[in-house]
């Protein structure tokens, strides 16, 4: 680059360091994102400049001055099959690597650590299944893929992570999921890309991406002791569902344990699998889907329990014990103390109505 000049030179490095024309590459997926960018706007660049070379060319060669008689040309079918083949290459060859990142994306692998995130005007609330929750803050360790499993609890809002090259629809009443690997430890900028109302500009955070060694410090020194099927485990009573749901044999409800994802059996005949989205419907809607065998007398929670209420509810039954304990929840929790059991829900479960501010 010597032929450039070396104050324009420092100028241009200076100005690219601080003001860098993509995000930092943060996930296993990042370099695969960019590289198929990269390919696209090459392919651009050089279409343009064709373009624009037979423009500037035919225009001087068949300027008026050189050529004053028009000749009609009628087409020719080779040129049209080049023009039209070549393109449709170059599309394809975009189609399918894009489709193959596309299934990366959103496959996530089975050893995948599951994060809940709740997005409300304007903040984003992380739930850990270890029960510590964060606001506009997502810890997270380097080097193990991690499921966020997103929903909203008003209006649309899409969380996105730009050095991670993930972004993802946070909508209400559904559950989407989006995976990533961190590549490396650092603090990187997350938002909400989609407009969601006055605040909209302050639904910003950060991921910190840490080394499993710190990870794990801060997961204990984050808890409150309860991982999140335990808080859902305490909710469960305080909203007596287990005065249906238990392991006596005369019980109202069907047995939930082993209920996740297995096949259920509606009164209609349809069989559904209880998966995530399933369960939430059966506790907010319960009149929608009846299982096989049961009574339509589930009363209904909506608006009784928050989301995060839901998602620890969930949590719980995920977790769910025949005998309707959570005795031991995840890893994440061993290297805590033993919590004794009898305390209230925590106040982030208790009902939707009730308000929350930003630390
Ligand atoms: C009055 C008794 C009663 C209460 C209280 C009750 N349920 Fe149910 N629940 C039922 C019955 C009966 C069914 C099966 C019929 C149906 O699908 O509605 C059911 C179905 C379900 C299902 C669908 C799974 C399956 O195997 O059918 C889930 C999940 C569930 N309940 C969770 C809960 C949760 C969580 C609570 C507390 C927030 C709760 N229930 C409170 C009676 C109850
Ligand atoms: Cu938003």
């Amino acid at each position: 680059m010597d032929h450039i000049s070396p104050v324009l030179w420092q100028f241009l490095q200076k100005w690219l360091t601080h003001f860098p024309l993509f995000p930092p590459e943060a996930s296993k997926i990042a370099p695969q994102v960019d590289a198929l960018f990269y390919f696209m706007v090459l392919v651009s660049l050089i279409g343009l400049t064709i373009v624009i070379l037979l423009i500037v060319g035919f225009s001087i060669l068949y300027s008026q001055k050189r050529h004053p008689q028009a000749v009609q040309i009628e087409g020719s079918t080779l040129l049209e099959a080049t023009w039209t083949i070549i393109p449709l290459g170059l599309f394809l060859v975009m189609f399918v690597w894009g489709a193959l990142i596309y299934f990366r994306v959103y496959t996530p692998p089975a050893n995948a650590m599951n994060i809940y995130v709740v997005g409300k005007q304007w903040m984003w609330k992380v739930e850990h299944p270890g029960g510590q929750h964060e606001i506009d803050m997502l810890h997270i360790p380097v080097g193990q893929p991690i499921q966020l499993t997103l929903i909203s609890q008003d209006v649309f809002h899409s969380f996105s992570i730009p050095a991670f090259r993930v972004k993802r629809e946070a909508i209400p009443g559904r559950y989407n999921t989006v995976w990533f690997e961190a590549t490396r430890t650092g603090t990187f900028h997350f938002f909400c890309t989609q407009y969601c109302g006055t605040d909209h500009s302050k639904m910003i955070g950060e991921v910190v991406v840490m080394t499993p060694d710190d990870y794990k410090k801060w997961l204990a020194g984050s808890t409150s002791g309860d991982s999140l099927a335990q808080n859902g485990e305490r909710l469960f009573a305080s909203l007596s569902c287990n005065a249906c749901h238990n392991a006596r044999p005369d019980a109202r409800g069907p047995n939930l344990a082993n209920v996740y994802n297995a096949r259920l059996t509606l009164s209609d005949g349809q069989t559904v699998t209880a998966d995530d989205a399933y369960l939430r419907q059966a506790i907010l809607n319960p009149s929608q889907h009846i299982t096989q065998g049961y009574a339509p007398i589930m009363p209904t929670y909506q608006g009784q329990v928050s989301e995060e209420g839901v998602i620890a509810l969930i949590e719980y039954i995920k977790h769910l014990d025949s005998d309707y304990r959570i005795q031991q929840t995840l890893n994440t929790t061993e290297l805590l103390p033993d919590s004794e059991g009898g305390k209230s829900a925590p106040a982030s479960l208790a009902p939707a109505a009730q308000k929350e501010t930003k630390p």
